[in-house]
């Protein structure tokens, strides 16, 4: 289902780019590492009409991916805005195809492109869940819970967010963190839609340990193996009862037709900043939905700008399950867009106003900012 109507041209003027440091609710441990902070690229397209924003989800270190934030910023400004910049007028899904012979750095390509996309749909008018093609007003909203002190401490985490309204929890595991986290969250709430996920944690070899989580009648289990390991999911797929999701390892559209047809992949997590930008996302959407295979919408701690377009991307109809959408609270006591997402009746409402819908609180912004810089034309 490509973009049935391609947004117009816009002028590009320059881009503002600022490294942000919001802190976190509460610190966030997955199998790679705990982060209190979150660092984040928030991007400013500045056109003659008005600005878009975007924002490069990289961490301060690349531990879930080869990105970070000082590689986004690098390139992004010494390669990637002078390109777009170069190329001056250019409709937002041109951009993509004026980065493309920069190889990689999807996370800085996304980020760049979300900007240009909310400066020409603003400009339009036009709201980024109906260019998409979001056939939902509201998305259900699941929380992914990270590793906590002990397994008392994770049931007490569960039942809050299941008390808030959360649809579906999904808890972070490693070996050693993995079998007696999931029984005790089983145990203390019985049927709940539940997944786990790994990041990257285990190697086949842990196929028979993996094996025991089949007994809890898990929805997925996410990225058990290594980013480029699509052979051994698939061997450890055919071993399994839970089905085995795939989240790092789907880099674009492409990867995912690769992981479909090698049977590594039953369902697919798709991340806008992972695949190299939004348009590509929907390229994903559209190969897993031809396929058969559900998808749903994965979360990098967010700030409200991408939390909003996660949020019109998660309305396609191929995601039939609930993703990583959650309210801003989840994350932060202080968002840097006025309206930031809430949780209602379990679900979080897909933005409705030109553009991403939102407005950037400009004292949030301020506040939060470590390192700016200008780019002009
Ligand atoms: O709700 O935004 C969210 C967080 C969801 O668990 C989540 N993200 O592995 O999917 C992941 C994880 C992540 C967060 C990975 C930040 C990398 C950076």
């Amino acid at each position: 289902m490509p973009i049935a109507r391609p947004a117009a041209s816009v002028t590009l003027d320059g881009f503002e780019l600022r490294v942000l440091h919001i802190p976190l609710v509460s610190p966030f441990t997955t199998s790679f590492g705990t982060e209190t902070v979150r660092e984040v690229i928030v991007v400013r397209a500045l056109t003659p009409d008005g600005d878009g924003w975007g924002e490069i989800v990289t961490q301060a270190a690349p531990l879930y991916s080869s990105e970070y934030t000082q590689s986004a910023w690098d390139v992004a400004l010494r390669f990637l805005a002078p390109a777009i910049l170069d190329a001056r007028t250019l409709a937002p899904e041109q951009v993509a195809g004026v980065l493309e012979p920069f190889v990689g750095h999807r996370m800085a390509k996304a980020g760049l492109e979300l900007a240009v996309l909310d400066a020409a749909l603003r400009a339009e008018g036009r709201a980024f869940g109906e260019y998409l093609g979001a056939v939902r007003d509201a998305v259900p909203s699941g929380v992914s819970v990270g590793i906590q002190a002990d397994p008392a401490a994770l049931v007490d985490r569960v039942g809050g967010y299941l008390d808030e309204g959360y649809v579906r929890i999904k808890i972070k595991i490693k070996p050693g963190r993995d079998v007696a986290d999931t029984a005790a969250v089983r145990d203390a709430f019985g049927a709940i839609p539940l997944r786990v996920d790994a990041n990257s944690a285990y190697t086949l070899a842990d196929a028979e340990l993996l094996a025991e989580l089949d007994r809890f009648d898990l929805l997925l289990i996410e990225q058990p193996l290594q980013e480029d390991d699509l052979v051994d999911h698939a061997a450890l797929a055919r071993r399994l009862r839970t089905p085995v999701c795939l989240d790092e390892s789907i880099v674009s559209a492409k990867a995912a037709t690769d992981a479909i047809a090698l049977g590594a992949a039953a369902v697919v997590n798709v991340k806008a900043g992972r695949v190299g930008g939004y348009l590509e996302a929907v390229r994903v959407h559209d190969v897993c939905r031809d396929a058969g295979i559900p998808v749903w919408c994965g979360g990098m701690l967010e700030t409200g700008i991408g939390r909003a377009a996660n949020a019109a991307l998660a309305a396609l109809p191929g995601f039939t399950l609930p993703g990583d959408v959650s309210a801003s609270s989840r994350f932060y006591a202080r968002d840097i867009v006025t309206e930031p997402a809430v949780l209602e009746d379990g679900h979080v409402r897909v933005p409705t106003g030109p553009g991403l819908g939102i407005e950037i609180d400009q004292v949030a912004l301020d506040d939060f900012t470590v390192e700016r810089t200008l780019l002009r034309r």
